[in-house]
């Protein structure tokens, strides 16, 4: 591996993978294709998974760019059946106080066609949750780290892993029960990690249905200059 030093710092020479433009494009539109697949999904099977290609997964999430590459992120990987048992009941006390009294009318009737309650037994039959902390700071032993950007970092880090359950042949769905202080509590993390996302992994339900609603086009979402 070449290496030079470039305002006293080491570097590596990067290996650019280039592809003819013919190429480029079936490439750009099968992962598009790929990507398009993905569905949210809230019914999950309890077969199980194996342990390595969530740990890939994980991996997969941290090869995302973050401010000042300080990687502000945790991610905590359970099966543990009991702590799943805790982590449901203590989202679903939550759940149930948002749908009765925190979410507005508004709310509660645009997430009618998703067909969501308090109710989240994925959070018990998926095999494993993966729950992201967000780093406010770092600690190296007693002292603290400044990290940048970290909503930005830690959003962009789940981007990567959903992309990544969904390439692997699995489903998950983006739960951000709220307040979500218990999973701290669960999970025993330190003060300057901050739950972010939660997300079941596993396969769906057999026979699972999706609300059929459809993805912005094109030139709704792309404006040209
Ligand atoms: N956290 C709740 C409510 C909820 C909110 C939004 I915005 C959604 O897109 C879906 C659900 C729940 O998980 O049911």
């Amino acid at each position: 591996m070449e290496k030079k030093i470039i305002k006293g710092f080491p570097h590596l020479k990067f290996e650019h993978q280039e592809y003819a433009e013919e190429e480029l494009i079936q490439r750009s539109d099968e992962f598009y294709q790929m990507m398009n697949r993905r569905r949210t999904i809230r019914e999950f099977d309890d077969r199980d998974v194996p342990r390595e290609v969530l740990e890939k997964i994980i991996l997969t999430a941290g090869t995302a760019p973050s401010g000042a590459h300080k990687q502000p992120w945790t991610f905590c990987l359970i099966s543990d059946p009991k702590i799943k048992q805790k982590i449901r009941e203590a989202a679903e006390e939550e759940e149930r106080i948002s749908y009765e009294s925190r979410m507005t009318e508004t709310w509660k009737s645009d997430l009618k066609p998703l067909g969501t309650d308090w109710e989240k037994p994925f959070l018990e039959i998926a095999p494993y949750l993966i729950v992201v902390f967000k780093q406010s700071y770092g600690m190296e032993g007693d002292e603290k780290i400044q990290h940048y950007y970290v909503n930005e970092s830690v959003g962009i880090a789940c981007g990567f892993l959903i992309a990544a359950i969904h390439q692997a042949g699995l489903v998950t769905v983006t739960h951000t029960p709220s307040p979500m202080n218990f999973l701290s509590e669960i999970l025993n993390r330190p003060k300057h990690e901050k739950p972010y996302l939660l997300l079941p992994v596993g396969y769906p339900k057999k026979e699972t249905f999706v609300p059929d609603i459809h993805r912005k086009k094109l030139e709704e979402i792309l404006i040209s200059y």
